[in-house]
């Protein structure tokens, strides 16, 4: 028979409260932000995380993984075009080759191998916890994001008006998917074009996607179908590959930024986290 070591109720809360405000007072400064954990923002954390980039991906959702848990008409078989293949097998997901060049997934393992691989490079995660708004510096700069808990939505009106923290970075990723949520903020203040996403075309999509994954605005790059949003290239349905792939160059835009960064962020004090 198993038996459970004696820990009473309070050093339990005790060891949730000591852990959660540790993380949450090292990542109030971090290199990057990550707003969304879908396919494309998970990717782009994995790559920057093993990088050694300090990440932290910011997800509504109490769940990772966005839009791949279901694939297409809530069937749960995603589907990849060649070279998409080559991502499954670095992250451990097993595939079937369904027609030339065109491969499928379980959806759920597929998410599940990539929230893990995001995890086990390092990115640290904050779900349930929604953008708001953007921290804008001089020349209106993106320095950071303002966040609330996503129930706060949820909440009678007297109490939903509870404040927002904001949390500093020296880059954003929307990775906000269709609602491009981060993009679209700068848009509402005449920062940003944002063109809306164009009609379904596969063939013309995943290419473009990938393409276009850039600095959109000082500190701001764009990722997944939040890239359609903005420059109105068409959509894709249910295929992922070119999620994958635009998380691989967002992640690529990112390390180039902080190259040439010279923001003093993780020269201010750093907390340990362990
Ligand atoms: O929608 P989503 O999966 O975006 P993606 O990574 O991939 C798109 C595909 O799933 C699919 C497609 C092509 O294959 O057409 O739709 O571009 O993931 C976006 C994530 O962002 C979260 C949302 O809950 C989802 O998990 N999100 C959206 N708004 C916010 C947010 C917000 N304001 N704050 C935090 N997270």
């Amino acid at each position: 028979m198993v038996k459970f070591s004696q820990v009473s109720e309070a050093k339990i809360s005790r060891a949730i409260l000591e852990e959660f405000r540790m993380m949450l007072s090292d990542y109030a400064e971090s290199d990057v932000i990550i707003v969304g954990g879908g396919p494309s923002g998970l990717m782009a954390g994995k790559r920057l995380a093993e990088s050694g980039v300090k990440t932290l991906l910011i997800e509504a959702n109490n769940y990772l993984g966005g839009g791949a848990w279901m694939g297409g008409f809530f069937m749960n078989t995603v589907t990849f075009r060649d070279p998409a293949q080559r991502i499954l097998t670095e992250i451990g997901v097993p595939y079937k080759e369904s027609n030339p060049g065109l491969f499928t997934a379980d959806g759920p393992h597929f998410c599940s191998r990539l929230i893990a691989s995001a995890c086990d490079a390092g990115a640290k995660i904050l779900n349930m916890v929604r953008f708001e708004d953007a921290v804008l510096r001089e020349n209106d700069r993106i320095n950071g994001v303002v966040i609330n808990w996503s129930a706060v939505n949820s909440l009678p009106k007297q109490v939903r008006c509870v404040d927002p923290i904001a949390i500093e970075t020296k880059v954003v990723v929307d990775a906000t998917g269709h609602d491009a949520c981060v993009c679209r903020k700068l848009s509402e203040r005449g920062l940003l074009n944002m063109k809306g996403e164009g009609a379904m075309w596969v063939e013309e999509s995943e290419d473009l996607i990938v393409e276009q994954t850039n600095e959109v605005h000082p500190g701001l790059i764009v990722s997944g179908m939040a890239v359609s949003a903005v420059y109105g290239i068409p959509r894709m349905g249910p295929t992922f590959g070119a999620m994958l792939y635009s998380g691989i160059k967002a992640a690529e835009e990112a390390k180039r930024i902080l190259g040439s960064s010279h923001l003093d962020v993780s020269e201010k004090e750093e907390v340990k986290y362990e």
